[in-house]
């Protein structure tokens, strides 16, 4: 994957609540393409493997049932300095501490449920992106 891209999710939390087409509006109004898009949901095998890098952290266990607690929508995206312009949108991961206008003060209820997922680095961008699509699809 290209490192002007990178991946998101929309939680359970912002899926379930029906603020998915929202989301996808503010990040297509922030002039990212959408490259690649899908509707599915995790288990918690799955949901533990993507987020392996927190496997010691103590919220692990809840993070890995509640990513895996409803439907999600995973895509890749695409725009100049994907990764860093995508964080400066979905604000910080507390919603009490993210700015006015992110996607997470508006639509985070927790830290745990803070509505969208962003790569934090053009390698996890390309290895999250991959968890999800192949090479067809993106
Ligand atoms: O890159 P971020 O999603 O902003 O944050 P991260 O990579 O540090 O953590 C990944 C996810 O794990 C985050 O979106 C929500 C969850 N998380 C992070 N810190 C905490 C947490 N969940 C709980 N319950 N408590 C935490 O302190």
């Amino acid at each position: 994957m290209a490192t002007n891209r990178t991946f998101t999710m929309i939680k359970p939390d912002a899926f379930g609540a029906g603020n998915s087409g929202a989301i996808l509006k503010m990040i297509e109004e922030a002039g990212f393409k959408i490259i690649a898009l899908k509707k599915t949901q995790l288990n918690e095998e799955l949901a533990g493997e993507f987020y392996k890098v927190h496997e010691e952290r103590p919220f692990y266990s809840a993070l890995c049932k509640y990513m895996s607690s409803g439907p999600i929508i995973a895509a890749i995206l695409e725009k100049d300095n994907a990764i860093a312009d995508f964080r400066k949108l979905i604000g910080a991961t507390n919603p009490d501490d993210a700015e006015e206008g992110t996607i997470r003060k508006l639509y985070a209820t927790s830290i745990e449920a803070n509505a969208v997922h962003g790569s934090d680095s053009d390698e996890n961008a390309e290895i999250e992106g991959s968890f999800f699509f192949n090479a067809f699809e993106k």
